[in-house]
């Protein structure tokens, strides 16, 4: 139970998991401190931390589970809510069998987010796994996968030079995938200081780009074609790596063949560079060695992301930047216990979508609304909030209208559980137990999350309501676990590290230092165990073996097709670096320096319609439209404007960016949706 006094714990609230101290007294959570000691965060905490005592003590927290009644959703008790629950799955189960039942789940920020309600999946019986998966992360590694067996880290220490391409790290703290960098924050100082070249591939000028050494300003979704003419000018100048080329990779001369027509000139209309600009940074980055490059979200949210990350990962290969100082690097991570198991049944649109691990979202959507191949019937939404974060908005809350059962487990009133039949009532970080596993470049690590306060009302921890579910239908009998902290003792096992040692020590070693380059002992997890330019897995499922330039289907929001008539410019979407998607804009604490979503524009643009910054405009696509205010950004390309996302839960009725964007075209392999680009307009309001 929790105790008065400073405890440690870890953030939870965004991938990088910093390591706090938390001191609670009388009157609860008293302050909220970086704990020193935490091998990668080092004492350092952004903004957000703060928001972990006011998330704690917000009377907007859920507290009770409330279900929908004519009269609109109603607090139950949990005894009625879990037989509520056990009874409407068991006839959705018996009716149309396991397989209708879908599991939602949002960005693995912490460990919970990533595993409530998996195991429960095996014990109904249900494959049909989705979530924010389509739109973050999965659509990159699994280009990567395809291309050399899994997704390196970044090694910043050692480089001379870094590509920031389509991240955004100064903003987001996403440096890498899982791993702890040490003093993450001030690796670009770093660095810098130490005489590194930085370049940022970015459509706008971020917090990143505004750092580096330059900004090369891309048009967005564009990037396909720039690594396939950063692939042309390597080749066609001999400048990649032969030996580890001639040894640890296969395809090269079908990929050499493959970009001889993807020269600069081509590129340079398409991606808005400079023939000579895309040149010369094929050849620094093939001469100026070792080299990295950290990838990031920019990249997941178009059609074209599996392709354009290919390119990626084909140019470290190229260079022999895979698994050497200064390159990217696959770490050793911990060993974890598995929740999941390898499903009995196909999954919906299983030969649709045969290499992607999850149903990407317009999967299930589709399904949804169309019956095909099999209508979902039932949905638990954990820690996730689809409404808001998926393309076409108005369609998604279509599709979930035609589920007989939605669940939602969250800790505040959202777009998604707003439509919800069962609305449960979860803890937050600082009220259970959980862990977070990180790879790093000295040894991984493993760090405890742990209650220091008490939950609210009667919120409880995932692990406790998923168990209690399962007990009520009579699937607990090998139940792994029965709350958060028999959860954190089942998932460590195969660490070795039990949770005792853990609550003692609050951060255990578990990995052996790194090495580099163990392709020369195992070669790569890929089928013909080289580093793929030709892609086996990709040609056995379909897809084009060789990365692909494509126009862009996303209804016109491209320099290189015509703009649908009424919608001229184009708008992409970012985070504001003060929120984490759509969380927590109903915190006074997190609003205070950010109080609405803006539209950025460029003066020109602005003045072409009359609008002076600060306006309010009328924003709208061919989806639909908001209404949002404006500030202008001389940085930004003419014609391209720029809609802050996170907005339009209940609890904060502003403009929500996927009212706007498109669900109509995605990614063959990923089912990733254009929500970075639309076209639009803008006008003044009146
Ligand atoms: N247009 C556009 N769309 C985007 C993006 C974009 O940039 N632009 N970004 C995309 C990306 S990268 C991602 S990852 C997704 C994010 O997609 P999601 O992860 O689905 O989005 P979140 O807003 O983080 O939703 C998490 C929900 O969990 C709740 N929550 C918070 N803490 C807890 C907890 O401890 N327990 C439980 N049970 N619930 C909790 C929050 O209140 C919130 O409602 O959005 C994607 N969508
Ligand atoms: N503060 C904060 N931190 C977060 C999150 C948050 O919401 N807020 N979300 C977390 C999550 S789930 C994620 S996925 C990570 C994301 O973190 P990052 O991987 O750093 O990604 P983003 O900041 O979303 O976007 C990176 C950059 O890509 C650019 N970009 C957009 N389109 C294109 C394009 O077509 N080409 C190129 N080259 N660049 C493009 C954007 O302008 C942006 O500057 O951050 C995590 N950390
Ligand atoms: S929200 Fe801030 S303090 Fe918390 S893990 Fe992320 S960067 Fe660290
Ligand atoms: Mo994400």
């Amino acid at each position: 139970m929790p105790v008065h006094g400073t405890c440690r714990t870890i953030c939870g609230l965004c991938h990088a998991n910093c390591g706090l101290l938390v001191t609670v007294g009388p009157h609860g959570i008293e302050r909220i401190e970086g704990d020193p000691d935490h091998p990668a965060s080092r004492g350092y905490i952004c903004g957000k931390a703060h928001a972990g005592k006011e998330i704690v003590e917000s009377p907007q927290r859920l507290t009770m589970p409330l279900r929908r009644t004519p009269r609109g959703l109603e607090p139950i008790g949990w005894d009625d809510a879990l037989d509520f629950a056990a009874g409407r799955l068991a006839a959705i189960r018996d009716r149309y069998g396991p397989e209708s039942l879908v599991r939602n789940a949002g960005a693995p920020v912490s460990y919970e987010a990533r595993d409530g309600f998996l195991y429960f999946m095996r014990v109904f019986g249900s494959p049909n796994f989705t979530g924010s998966s389509n739109c973050c992360w999965l659509p990159r590694a699994t280009a990567f996968n395809a291309t050399m067996g899994g997704k390196p880290e970044p090694d910043f220490e050692n480089a001379r030079l870094i590509l920031f391409w389509g991240s955004n790290p100064l903003a987001t703290e996403r440096y890498g995938n899982y791993c702890g960098y040490e003093r993450f924050h001030r690796i670009i100082s770093r660095a810098k200081a130490r005489g590194a070249r930085l370049i940022a591939i970015d459509p706008v000028r971020s917090e990143t780009a505004a750092r580096c050494d330059e900004w090369i300003r891309i048009e967005p979704g564009s990037d396909v074609a720039l690594g396939l003419a950063m692939i042309n000018v390597i080749i066609a100048e001999n400048l990649h790596d032969r030996d580890f080329v001639d040894r640890y990779t296969s395809g090269f001369l079908a990929l050499a063949e493959h970009v001889r027509t993807a020269t600069p000139d081509w590129a340079a209309c398409i991606t808005g560079l400079a023939a000579d600009q895309i040149v010369d940074l094929a050849r620094r980055f093939a001469t100026n060695g070792p080299a990295t490059i950290c990838d990031g979200n920019g990249f997941d949210m178009y059609c074209s992301v599996v392709d354009a990350v290919r390119t990626v990962a084909i140019l470290l290969g190229l260079t022999g930047n895979v698994d050497v100082p200064g390159s990217v690097v696959f770490l050793p991570f911990a060993k974890q216990s598995v929740l999941s198991a390898p499903p009995k049944t196909a999954k919906i649109r299983q030969s649709e979508f045969p290499i992607f691990r999850d149903v990407p979202f317009p999967g299930i959507k589709e399904a949804l609304l169309h019956d095909e191949p099999y209508r979902p019937r039932a949905m638990i939404v954990h820690h996730s909030n689809p409404v808001l974060i998926q393309a076409n908005q108005r369609r998604t809350v279509e599709a979930f209208r035609k589920l007989e059962f939605l669940v939602v487990d969250d800790v505040f009133m959202t777009a998604t559980a707003e439509i919800a039949d069962l609305v449960l009532p979860a803890t937050s970080p600082m009220e259970r137990y959980g862990y977070r596993a990180y790879s790093s470049f000295d040894r991984g690590f493993v760090a405890l999350s742990r209650p220091v306060v008490g939950p609210p009302g009667e919120a409880r921890d995932v692990f406790t309501m998923e168990y209690e579910l399962a007990a009520r239908m009579g699937l607990e009998a090998d139940y792994p676990f029965v709350d958060s902290r028999s959860w954190v003792e089942h998932m460590l096992k195969p660490t070795g590290v039990t949770l005792a040692r853990l609550e003692h020590e609050q951060i255990v070693a578990v990995t052996p230092p790194p090495r580099y380059r163990k392709y020369k002992e195992t070669g790569f997890q890929t089928p013909s165990g080289k580093l793929e330019f030709y892609s086996e897995q990709f040609a056995k499922a379909g897809y084009d073996p060789l990365p692909i330039y494509r126009e862009p289907t996303n209804g016109g929001a491209s320099p290189v097709v015509p703009a649908p008539a009424g919608f001229p410019l184009r708008c992409t979407s970012r985070r504001p670096a003060v929120f984490v998607h759509t969380k927590f804009r109903n915190l006074a604490g997190m609003i205070a320096s950010y109080p609405e979503p803006l539209l950025w524009i460029e003066p020109s643009d602005a003045a072409r319609r009359g609008l002076r910054e600060g306006d309010m405009v009328e924003l709208s696509s061919p989806r639909g439209r908001v209404t949002i205010r404006t500030r202008f950004d001389i940085s930004l390309r003419p014609g391209l404007v720029m809609m802050d996302f996170g907005w339009g839960n209940p609890t904060d009725g502003l403009a929500s960016a996927n009212e706007l964007t498109s669900d109509e075209f995605w990614n063959p392999i990923s089912g990733s949706t254009p929500q970075r680009l639309f076209a639009c307009e803008v006008v003044k309001m009146t």
